[in-house]
């Protein structure tokens, strides 16, 4: 057994209050996690609560029917944070992503345990479980859980590691799924999930305004240098006209790259004032670097920047000609 999995299961055994969490906005990786290991640490009888900064979205409220998950209050939470055996912090590993919760944490003296596959982490924790090559951190919990034998794994823990891998699998089809995470995905089929309900809740619950202004902004999608970058707008005034808000446009700029030939897509997004920008790649290119040039960041193949201004179409044209020389980092 991996050393790190007998100092976390010996965290757990000797303390009795902890506290889990996970970054802003949290995605299905970042509420199913959550929510395995609560719900495990509850089976050893421990007090384990969930302690988020961000609302659950609406999709994943389904995974939460036993209300687990409590939204950061300063007032109702600081005292069980400073006094709790451990953090656990899933699915992120730099402080900053618990965004209002990070001087809470920073204050804490005992153990802070980090749970993650991203790359880099920062320092913030005591001890760090990191496997950047897994494709969710519902994988790392499971392999944990059936490793260290601390608990079995019932029905709505499955539900909740199945939905975090699920996701963050892209459905099992990223490059991270591996015949590890279909072994997985089988044993926990086999305490009797049903993975179709699992897919409809998350991701067959549109709401008709957001495949309204989806079809708005598909119409407008454009292709550019050789059909190589492919971008789409959405304007203020479709979300207005059809009734719409922000949430309703998650995930739009990932069409882009289901045209075919599409190495770079992004998204224009209009605010009342500003605008968004999200950009996505395929390979090497690197477009965390090119959102960094207009003041955001990310990751190597998805990344976002909000930027003042008055012209959609000169941000368009700014942004476009960059993400063009971008294409240079192809291979
Ligand atoms: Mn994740």
């Amino acid at each position: 057994m991996k050393k790190i999995y007998k100092t976390i299961s010996d965290l757990i055994s000797n303390g009795r209050n902890f506290v889990i969490t996970s970054h802003i906005n949290p995605d299905g990786d970042a509420i199913g996690s959550e929510l395995g290991l609560a719900r495990a640490l509850i089976k050893l009888g421990k007090n384990a609560k969930i302690i988020n900064v961000s609302e659950t979205p609406r999709e994943l409220r389904f995974l939460d029917s036993d209300n687990l998950i409590e939204r950061y209050n300063p007032r109702k939470h600081n005292k069980f944070i400073a006094n709790a055996d451990a953090h656990f912090f899933l699915d992120l590993n730099q402080i900053t992503r618990t965004g209002k919760m990070q001087a809470a944490f920073e204050k804490f003296r005992k153990p802070r345990v980090c749970i993650d596959h991203h790359q880099e982490p920062n320092e913030f924790a005591d001890y760090y479980f990191i496997e950047p090559q897994i494709g969710s951190v519902g994988e790392l919990i499971f392999d944990f859980l059936e490793k260290t034998k601390l608990t079995g794994i019932d029905f709505k823990i499955a539900e909740a590691l199945y939905a975090a891998i699920m996701t963050d699998t892209g459905s099992f089809r990223y490059e991270r799924t591996t015949p590890k995470t279909h072994r997985i995905a089988a044993k926990l089929l086999k305490t009797g999930i049903d993975p179709k309900h699992i897919y409809e809740m998350i991701y067959e619950q549109s709401t008709l305004s957001r495949l309204q202004i989806l079809g708005k902004s598909l119409q407008n999608m454009r292709v550019y240098a050789d059909g190589k970058v492919c971008a789409m707008e959405i304007r203020r005034k479709d979300i207005v006209k059809y009734n719409g808000t922000e949430a309703d446009i998650e995930g739009f700029v990932n069409y882009t790259l289901t045209v075919q030939n599409v190495r770079i897509g992004l998204l224009f997004y209009e605010f009342e004032k500003g605008f968004k920008v999200s950009y996505r790649s395929r390979g090497e290119i690197p477009v965390n670097k090119l959102a960094a040039e207009f003041g955001g960041g990310g990751h190597i193949n998805a990344a976002g920047s909000r930027i003042e201004g008055k012209s959609l179409t000169a941000l368009k044209n700014k942004v476009i000609e960059k993400a063009i020389e971008y294409l240079k980092y192809d291979k």
